[in-house]
């Protein structure tokens, strides 16, 4: 049976700012402070969608979360109304504030780690929400996320849901960022490959300067969950050198899609003997692995983090050709576009790329692929998918005229006190669960 990877897209939320709260993610942490255009960033977004939808690839939309977010810092002792509550945190804790305001949940490469049904054991796509327990901004994510994903994939037959792992540093897990997924074809079996930045037990090296957020112990918890054959699982250790210079995801140093990986020479440790192990397992499934090896002399690891050059989406296009999706900041580097005209002239698959306008969430260190959360559908789970958070032109006329609707154009640190804010937010975010057919996923809808 034919299958599709669906590209879910996670749509900018209300309250996007730089508050510099991603110690590790040099954008986050160098923009902190700088007014936001919540606005420009959510229809920038839309924008990739739609192009991508109107070039013939699924895409699928994932909406925002509440911000900020009332239910914890009421967990944190504010009370009262919830105007109160946010009156009183912003006068007696303001970077709590800021830190449970974040519209970080538009990174939805790290909402959940996806495995498709071809390759788990009882046959249904597994989902397991990411605990993102290493920045307290996105730990606060996992509920709604899981309410999200709950919501547009429901039907049990095809799916299944499970809960983030405990939320504890052992069990660091980012989610798809730090997974890659090899085949011949997505229907078919493929080669699952989890990349963590460190072993709790047992490991030897570890990054110095900047914190390791996915664990070895995580990642094998969820290939467990999702039933994977270890005869197609492969485990690497991120270059633990390249986290220290600010690849914070693994996505910010490679890409896959088929059977290839784009990559950066410094991208894992041991990374000969990994692509053995990649090598020989997909050979079993009858498939080539094939690596493309971007060279440290014509690409720095600097110029991986600052342009994102590999947090790109590889797309296969009808041709059976690939289409690389870049931001326009990897076209502003000289020696990243130099790279990318010699690779879509090269002997390899890729031969298009496309660049997108993606300012407002680069910032922050989100680049096309962070947007973005795969899932590997057959034709019967794509049916099974709400159909109306995938995209297509009523969607997008929609979402645009949503957006223009309820968004500012201009967010600082100190509008996040505003109660009117969290008035925006809520109303413009039962609109959107009536737009997109969610049911009432959030709290403040449930009470
Ligand atoms: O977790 N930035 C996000 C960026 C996530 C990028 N995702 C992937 N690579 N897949 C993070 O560091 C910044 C928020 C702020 O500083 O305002 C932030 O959360």
């Amino acid at each position: 049976m034919s299958a599709y990877e669906v590209n879910f897209d996670g749509l900018v939320g209300l309250t996007h700012n730089y508050a510099g709260l991603s110690f590790g993610n040099v954008a986050s942490t160098s923009n902190k402070n700088t007014a936001a255009n919540p606005k420009l960033a959510a229809l920038q977004g839309l924008e990739k969608m739609k192009t991508l939808a109107d070039m013939g690839f699924q895409q699928g939309v994932i909406p925002p979360q509440e911000r900020p977010c009332i239910d914890t810092l009421r967990q944190l002792g504010f009370s009262g109304d919830d105007t109160n509550v946010l009156t009183q945190a912003a006068k007696k804790a303001p970077h709590l504030l800021t830190t449970v305001s974040s519209a970080s949940s538009m990174w939805v490469a790290n909402a959940a780690t996806v495995s498709p049904s071809a390759d788990s054991a009882d046959g249904k796509v597994h989902f397991t929400v990411s605990n993102l327990n290493n920045k307290f901004h996105r730990a606060i994510e996992e509920q709604t996320t899981s309410n999200v994903l709950k919501s547009i994939f429901a039907d049990k037959q095809y799916f299944s849901h499970h809960q983030a792992l405990p939320q504890q540093s052992i069990m660091g897990d980012e989610g798809a960022a730090n997974h890659n997924r090899l085949c011949a074809d997505y229907g078919q079996s493929g080669v699952e490959v989890f990349v963590y930045g460190k072993q709790v037990y047992g490991g030897t090296v570890e990054p110095q300067q900047y914190p390791a957020r996915q664990t070895r112990e995580a990642s094998e918890a969820i290939a467990r969950l999702h039933q994977l054959d270890q005869e197609k699982t492969v485990f690497i250790q991120q270059n633990p050198s390249v986290i220290d210079q600010g690849v914070f995801h693994n996505d910010v140093i490679s890409v896959s899609n088929g059977n290839v990986l784009f990559h950066h020479q410094e991208a894992f440790l041991n990374q000969q003997s990994a692509f053995t192990e990649i090598q020989q397992k997909l050979q079993k499934l009858g498939s080539q692995f094939m690596p493309i090896e971007v060279p440290s002399n014509k690409v720095s690891v600097n110029d991986a983090v600052t342009t994102y050059l590999f947090n790109s989406q590889l797309l296969t296009k009808t041709n059976g050709k690939m289409l690389i999706i870049v931001p326009e900041e990897s076209r502003s580097n000289p020696r990243v576009w130099t790279y990318l005209q010699e690779l879509i002239q090269g002997n390899n698959p890729i031969d298009e790329v496309r660049v997108f306008d993606l300012r407002e969430s680069m910032a922050n260190g989100g680049g096309p692929a962070c947007l973005r959360l795969r899932v590997v559908l057959n034709e019967h789970e794509l049916k099974a998918t709400n159909q109306q958070s995938l995209m297509n032109e009523t969607l997008y006329q929609s979402l645009q005229h949503w957006v223009n609707k309820h968004y500012r154009d201009r967010l600082v640190e100190a509008d996040l006190a505003d109660p009117q804010l969290l008035l925006e937010n809520r109303i413009a975010l039962d609109e959107l669960t009536k737009i997109m057919n969610l049911g009432s996923i959030y709290s403040f809808q449930q009470v």
